[in-house]
């Protein structure tokens, strides 16, 4: 009987030891670039939003995989220490009404949650504060199936045309492209000129609805320079899908310089609430 026991105990050892180097592997080899990243589609310092919601991620994941650890550990364990045995009949000793397991499983995940709640809020506040003084102010319209950009301070617009999507390599370059300043504060004030669609650039990861008669605002502060896609993210229509922009993050005298050509290409003034469609058209679409 007592050779039975150790044999037991080797398996179970072994077991444990084999279940260990199994998450010690997962957890230590996945330290690429991209895991640094939680495998969000962005770099550190593309915006300080962005940055924030890479923390908060891999702070989630990292607590997640902690707690999971700790309870396929528990869960393993009790497996391989309760088992049945050979000649074991009835019920295993029952335990009831234990005050510190109780209040240990009460008290553990009220933590947890009231930490992951801090952190979240924290980042969420952070997120959707509006500067007080920021360095450019932009208004994005919505529309179906493109986007005008009105810059603010420069007092010029931006008037964009739907997407023509060919299929030819370079027909990124012609959508419609937001101009911002790289390391500065920008606010986006967003709304709709027809029905909801939605302002999203992936590498931001941020994305906010824009709908028709109401404003929302997207504050942050912009880091690397760089072209990053943008598109709409509510189904909208028939050309939901041909909704594409560019973000352009460029130097201080880049955008001036923007703002500038926008000047001698006349687009001085904004452009405002009124419902207008025709300047979406191309050679391909009749509607
Ligand atoms: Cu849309």
């Amino acid at each position: 009987m007592s050779s039975q026991t150790r044999t037991g105990s080797r398996r179970g050892r072994a077991l444990k030891a084999s279940a260990v180097a199994v998450l010690a592997t997962i957890s230590l080899t996945a330290c690429s670039e991209q895991s640094k990243l939680g495998f969000l589609p962005t770099e550190r310092g593309t915006t300080d939003n962005a940055d924030q919601v890479i923390d908060l991620w891999i702070g989630s994941w990292i607590a997640a995989l902690g707690v999971g650890l700790v309870v396929w550990g528990l869960m393993l364990w009790c497996m391989v220490a309760y088992r049945r045995r050979k000649n074991e009949t009835g019920y295993p000793r029952q335990l009831a009404y234990n005050a510190p397991l109780e209040i240990f499983y009460t008290i553990v995940p009220i933590a947890l949650i009231v930490t992951l709640f801090f952190f979240s809020f924290r980042a969420q506040t952070a997120i959707t504060d509006r500067f007080e003084n920021p360095d450019v102010k932009i208004q994005v319209y919505g529309k179906q199936w493109a986007w005008d950009f009105n810059y603010l301070d420069d007092n010029v617009h931006y008037q964009g045309i739907q997407a023509h999507l060919t299929g030819e390599p370079g027909v990124e370059e012609t959508l419609p492209t937001l101009y911002l300043p790289a390391d500065s504060k920008v606010e986006l004030e967003i709304t709709s000129r027809d029905v909801i669609h939605s302002f999203w650039v992936p590498a931001f990861l941020e994305k906010i609805d824009m709908i028709p008669d109401r404003t929302n605002y997207m504050s942050f502060t912009t880091g690397r320079e760089g072209t990053f896609a943008g598109k709409c993210a509510e189904l909208c229509g028939e050309y939901h899908s041909e909704m594409l922009f560019n973000v352009a993050v460029v130097s201080q005298q880049e955008y001036d310089a923007q703002m500038q050509r926008l000047r001698d290409e006349g687009n001085t003034g904004i452009l405002g609430d009124e419902y207008n469609r025709n300047p979406n058209l191309n050679e391909t679409s009749n509607n």
